[in-house]
C-alpha cells in the first residue's frame, strides 16, 4: 500500500482500501491516473485482508473527465474501459466519494462502483455532447439501467449536470454526506461489509428499462439541434441500452464515441472548449495581480439592457442597485425585470421562493449618490457619446475610490469615456448581450489606461455572472458587432443583386446559425441602426427605405418579415420584396438568381477578413478569442469551432481567392484579402499557426 504513482495514492483504513486521487485542477483521467487506479485496484483485489475499497479524489473535485487533451492522440492502455472492469471484477465492495463535479468518464467510473455518496454541492452530469462526443465509457448503458432511458437521455443530450439531491431522488446516489466525505465513504463500506448487502452492479439492473416514451423524449430533445452528430448518436446508444444486451450496446457506444471523436465536430468543440478558458486570460498580466473584491454591484439605467445585468448580479447573489433618471422610469424597468423572473417561474426554471430572494437583492434609486457604496458601476444608458461622458464625469464625483467603471456601450470610444473621469485606470468596458440575463458572452473592453487590477476585477466579476469572457481592444463595435458590421454590408448587397430576406436567413440556418441576419435585425429592431447611421451620415439604402416605411422589425410587427399578431415566426412579405425590387431597379441593378453557397460566402468570408485584421491590430489577442465571442454572442454554430477556426478549416488559400474575386466583381477594395490573411495564405499557414 502506499503512493501507486504521482496520482494515485492507497492506503488502509483498517480493512478498507482507500483510493485517492490527485491530479489538480479537476483529476482528468489522464493516463498516469487510470494506470494507477488499475494497480490500485489490483493490489486491493489480491490482499485479502482488504473487504472494501473506497475511490475518493483530493482538490475542488471528484474526476471531471477524460483528460480531453489527450483526445486525437494515440490512445495509451489501460483505457477507461479497463479502469471500470477492474472495478467491476473486484468481488468486495466499492464505493465512491463524489464531491464538486463529477462528470463524464468520472460520473461513468461511479456508475461502475457498486454504491455512490455525495457532498451536498456535489454534481454528477455526462457533458460529452458538448464536446461533440457521447459518453464513451458505458455512461449510455448504465445510466439508463439506474434512472431510465428517459432521464438518462434527458442527461446525456443537454450534457447538464444534476445536484446531489436529484440524484439522490434518482438512485443514482444512495448517501449525501455533511462533513468528512472520504470517512463516511469508508464508514458505509463496512456497514455494507458487516451486514453483507448483495454487491449488485448496475450493468446488471433491467428494470427501469422501459422504452414507453422513449421516442418522444428524444424528438423533443434534439429537434433545436440540427446539424449536430452527438446528439443523435447519443440518443441511438441510449435506445441500445433498452433493445440491445449490455456488452452489445457497451461495444455500439465504443463505436460511435470513435467516430465522432475523430470527426470535424468534436475537434471544433474540443476547440472552442479550450478556447473558451483562454479566452479570460490576458498574456501580459502580471501573475500577481489581484481582482478588487465586488460585494456590491450598481447599474445606471432601468432599460432592457440594464434590468438584464441587474438580473445577472441578483442571479450570482450579489446586492445592485439600479439608478435611473425618473420614478417612473424606474419603476417601468423593475417591473420588467420582475416580468421577466415569473416567466421563468412559470416555465419552471426558478422556484417562486428563489424569485422573491433574487427580486430582493434589486435596490432602485432616483439619484446618483445612492450608488456611493457600490463596488462596481455599469453604466446601460442611451448609446450616445455626450451622454455617457456625462455619466462617467458624474460617477466620478459620487464613486469611492476603487469603484470598478464600466460602460456597456456596444460600439462607442470606451477610452474617450474614461477620460471624461480622472481616474481612467478604474474604467473599462463590460459589453452583454441582449438579453443580459440569458445571453453568455460578455466582451470586456481594455482601454488604453485600464490597470490591469480593474481588469482582473472584470474578469473575475464576469465569471461570478456566469459569463464566458474575451478581453478586446477599444475600435468601433469592438470584435463582434465589427466583424457583424461585415456581414450587413453583404446581407444589403445580396438584396440589391438578386436575393430575397428568405434566402439570406435560409442559407445562414442552413449553415447552422439559429437565426438568419434579416430575422435577427428585426428581433433587434431595424430603427436602432437606422438611428446610428442617421448619426454618422451613413446609408443602407434598403433598410433604411423599410424604415421610412415603418418597418422596424417584431416591434412594429413588420421588418423584413412580417410577424402575426403575437407570432416569432418570420413570414415573407411582399410589401418588402417591392422595396427591394424597386430599389433595384431605380439603381439599374438587373437582378440575377443568388445561389447557397454564394449566399454563405458573402456572409462569412468578409466576416473573416475583418477578423483578420482585428488580429493584425490587437484588438483580439488570438483567433480563438473571436472564435468564443461568435460561438456565445451572435450564434455561431459551435461544431463549426467559430469564424477563425472555421476559416482554417477550410483553408486561408481559398479564402483569399474567394475575396479577391468579390473585391474585383464589387470593386469594393475593404474586401481585398487583409494583409495578415494574404500573407498567411502565401505561406500555407491558418491563423492558428
Ligand atoms: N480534460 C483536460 N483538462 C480539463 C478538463 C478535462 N476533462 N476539464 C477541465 N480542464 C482544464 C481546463 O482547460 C482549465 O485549464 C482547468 O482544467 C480548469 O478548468 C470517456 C469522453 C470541471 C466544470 O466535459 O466542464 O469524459 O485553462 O477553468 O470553471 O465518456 O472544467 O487552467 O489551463 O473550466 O472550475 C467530459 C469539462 C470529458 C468536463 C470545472 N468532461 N470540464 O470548471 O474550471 S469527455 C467534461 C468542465 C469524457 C468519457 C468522455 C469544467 C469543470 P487551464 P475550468 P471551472
Amino acid at each position: 500500500m502506499g503512493s501507486i504513482n504521482a496520482s494515485v495514492d492507497l492506503r488502509r483504513d483498517g480493512d478498507v482500501a482507500v483510493i485517492t486521487v490527485d491530479n489538480p485542477p479537476v483529476n482528468a483521467l489522464k493516463h498516469e491516473v487510470r494506470a494507477g487506479l488499475v494497480e490500485a485496484m489490483q493490489q486491493a483485489h489480491d490482499d485479502a485482508a482488504v473487504k472494501a475499497v473506497v475511490i475518493a479524489c483530493a482538490g475542488r473535485t471528484f474526476f471531471a473527465g477524460a483528460d480531453i487533451t489527450e483526445f486525437g492522440k494515440p490512445p495509451q492502455a489501460p483505457s477507461l474501459h479497463d479502469v471500470i472492469a477492474a472495478i467491476e471484477a473486484i468481488p468486495k465492495p466499492v464505493v465512491a466519494a463524489l464531491h464538486g463535479t463529477a462528470l463524464g468518464g468520472g460520473f461513468e467510473l461511479a456508475l461502475a462502483c457498486h454504491f455512490r455518496v455525495a457532498a451536498p454541492s456535489a454534481r454528477v452530469g455526462l457533458p460529452e455532447v458538448k464536446l461533440g462526443l457521447l459518453p464513451g465509457a458505458g455512461g449510455t448503458q448504465r445510466l439508463p439501467r439506474l434512472v431510465g432511458p428517459e432521464k438518462a437521455l434527458q442527461i446525456i443530450v443537454t450534457g447538464e449536470p444534476i445536484g446531489a439531491a436529484e440524484a439522490r431522488g434518482d438512485g443514482i446516489i444512495d448517501e449525501i454526506v455533511e462533513g468528512n466525505l472520504t470517512a463516511a465513504a469508508i464508514d458505509l463500506a463496512r456497514l455494507i461489509v458487516r451486514e453483507g448487502r448483495p454487491l449488485r452492479l448496475v450493468r446488471d439492473r433491467e428494470e427501469k428499462l422501459i422504452g414507453e416514451g422513449f421516442a418522444d423524449a428524444a424528438e423533443a430533445l434534439t429537434r433545436r439541434l440540427r446539424g449536430r452528430e452527438a446528439p443523435a448518436a447519443c440518443v441511438e446508444a441510449v435506445r441500445n441500452a433498452i433493445v440491445l444486451p449490455f456488452d452489445q450496446g457497451l461495444n455500439r457506444e465504443s463505436e460511435l464515441f470513435r467516430e465522432l471523436v475523430a470527426g470535424d465536430q468534436s475537434r471544433a468543440q474540443r476547440h472552442v472548449f479550450f478556447a473558451e478558458r483562454e479566452a479570460a486570460k490576458v498574456p501580459d498580466m502580471p501573475d500577481a495581480t489581484r481582482p478588487r473584491p465586488i460585494a456590491l454591484g450598481a447599474v445606471i439605467g432601468a432599460g432592457t439592457m440594464g434590468g438584464g445585468i441587474a438580473m445577472c448580479f441578483a442571479n450570482a447573489g450579489i446586492p445592485v442597485t439600479i439608478v435611473e433618471t425618473g420614478r417612473d422610469l424606474l419603476q417601468k424597468g423593475l417591473d420588467r425585470v420582475a416580468a421577466n423572473y415569473r416567466t421563468t417561474v412559470s416555465r419552471g426554471g426558478l422556484a417562486a421562493d428563489e424569485m422573491e430572494r433574487r427580486m430582493g437583492l434589486i435596490t432602485g434609486a432616483t439619484e446618483l449618490e445612492a450608488l456611493g457604496g457600490a463596488d462596481v458601476v455599469i453604466e446601460a444608458v442611451f448609446e450616445e457619446m455626450d451622454v455617457k461622458k456625462r455619466v462617467f464625469a458624474d460617477l466620478d464625483r459620487v464613486a469611492k475610490p476603487g469603484t470598478l467603471l464600466a460602460t456597456n456601450t456596444s460600439t462607442l470610444d470606451v477610452d474617450a469615456i474614461a477620460r471624461a473621469t480622472a481616474r481612467p485606470q478604474d474604467a473599462l468596458g463590460m459589453h452583454f448581450f441582449s438579453p443580459a440575463n440569458v445571453m453568455r458572452l460578455l466582451e470586456i473592453v481594455r482601454g488604453a489606461q485600464t490597470s490591469f487590477e480593474s481588469l482582473a476585477t472584470a474578469i473575475a466579476l464576469g465569471r461570478r455572472l456566469g459569463k464566458v469572457s474575451a478581453i478586446v481592444g477599444v475600435c468601433y463595435g469592438f470584435v463582434g458587432n465589427r466583424m457583424l458590421a461585415r456581414r450587413s454590408v453583404e446581407t444589403e448587397r445580396l438584396l440589391l443583386e438578386g436575393a430575397l430576406p428568405q434566402e439570406i436567413d435560409a442559407a445562414v440556418a442552413g449553415f447552422g446559425f439559429p437565426m438568419g441576419p434579416c430575422a435577427m435585425m428585426d428581433l433587434a429592431g431595424l430603427d436602432v441602426g437606422w438611428r446610428i447611421r442617421q448619426g454618422r451620415g451613413e446609408h443602407a439604402l434598403i433598410e433604411d427605405a423599410l424604415c421610412e416605411a415603418g418597418h422596424y422589425g417584431q416591434k412594429t410587427g413588420k421588418g423584413y418579415f412580417r410577424y402575426e399578431a403575437g407570432s416569432r415566426t418570420p413570414l415573407p412579405d411582399p410589401e418588402v420584396e417591392n422595396i427591394i425590387l424597386e430599389t433595384s431597379s431605380r439603381l439599374g441593378i438587373n437582378r440575377r438568381p443568388i445561389g447557397e453557397a454564394e449566399i454563405v460566402e458573402r456572409m462569412i468570408l468578409p466576416m473573416i477578413n475583418e477578423g483578420a485584421r482585428i488580429l493584425e491590430e490587437g484588438i483580439a489577442a488570438r483567433p480563438g478569442d473571436i472564435d468564443v465571442i461568435w460561438v456565445y454572442g451572435y450564434g455561431w454554430p459551435v461544431w463549426r469551432g467559430g469564424p477563425m477556426y472555421y476559416a482554417d478549416r477550410l483553408g486561408l488559400g481559398h479564402i483569399s481567392d474567394r475575396l479577391t474575386f468579390y473585391a474585383d466583381r464589387s470593386r469594393d477594395e475593404s474586401l481585398r484579402p487583409a494583409p495578415l490573411l494574404a500573407r498567411l495564405a502565401a505561406e500555407g499557414r491558418g491563423f492558428a499557426s
